[in-house]
């Protein structure tokens, strides 16, 4: 999709892959695809919304929409933005692209749907560069406050954002303390094996009496060498071309 778009972000999609894939396709979040509007669906919100592509793949092969329509991305008048926009694709559930937002979103919903006790849920996935915004703090401490136990946090734990490795520009740790100190139920995972990944969010839906947060570690450009080997992260927010990009499924198909 990035490469017929000639832009977009590839690597912060692939290092999200299994994350979005065990939300959507492990039985996790419950979304009906002819119904995206129920009310008491659960709610995922891609806060880190430059990863757009791998939401809207998401969806379109969870049936919401066609999978016909993804190669429309970023095309001018085509709803499939190059960040999510809520107003224009069903399922999309906030519009995000600005960092640091999601998670103040997602406790908006997740408090809406504890008042409507219908018992759905809210999951939020961050860039670790993007908790170097303060506003993903405030909804940390807020949610702790509010016990918002159907709140869970996702943290794509990639360690580069966009001018580099993510350290050198905020260091973050000891990261699993923070969200600890927080109020947060926290578990530090591989975010490629597929066990910890689900395990994880099996114990995030059992969790009661405060949110949890996931720290996924991750690799920016998951299963692509050409993206994982470079030491640079000059392909972040850089599409593959077209050879590189063939070379780069057929790797993943491989795997
Ligand atoms: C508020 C804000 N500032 C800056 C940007 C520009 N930007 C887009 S992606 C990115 C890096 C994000 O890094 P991270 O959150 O670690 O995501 P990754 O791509 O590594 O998964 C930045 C700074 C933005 N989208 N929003
Ligand atoms: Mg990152």
């Amino acid at each position: 999709m990035t490469t017929a778009a000639g832009n977009g972000h590839p690597s912060s999609c692939l290092s999200a892959s299994h994350i979005v894939t065990a939300l959507y396709f492990g039985g996790f979040l419950r979304l009906d695809p002819k119904a995206p509007h129920a009310p008491d669906r659960d709610r995922f919100i891609m806060s880190k919304g430059h990863a757009a592509p791998i939401l809207y793949a998401a969806l379109a092969e969870k049936g919401v929409f066609s999978t016909d329509t993804l190669m429309g991305l970023r095309k001018i008048g085509d709803p499939l933005e190059g960040h999510p926009n809520v107003r224009r694709v069903p399922g999309v559930e906030a519009s995000t692209g600005s960092l640091g937002q999601g998670l103040s979103i997602g406790l908006g919903i997740a408090l809406a749907q504890k008042l409507a006790k219908n018992g759905a849920r809210t999951f939020v996935l961050t860039g670790d560069g993007e908790l170097d915004e303060g506003q993903v703090w405030e909804a940390a401490m807020a949610a702790s406050k509010y016990k918002s136990d159907n709140l869970v946090a996702i943290v794509d734990r990639n360690h580069y954002q966009q001018t580099g490795p993510g350290d050198h520009v905020l260091p973050l740790e000891p990261l699993a303390a923070k969200w600890q100190a927080c109020g947060w139920e926290t578990y530090e995972i591989d975010g490629h094996d597929w066990a910890q990944v689900v395990g994880a969010l099996s114990r995030a839906c059992e969790t009661k009496g405060r949110p949890t947060a996931i720290l996924a570690r991750t690799v920016k450009g998951f299963g692509v060498t050409r993206i994982v080997e470079d030491p640079g992260n000059k392909f972040h927010g850089v599409p593959l071309k077209a050879k590189e990009a063939e070379e780069a499924i057929q790797e993943i198909e491989r795997a």
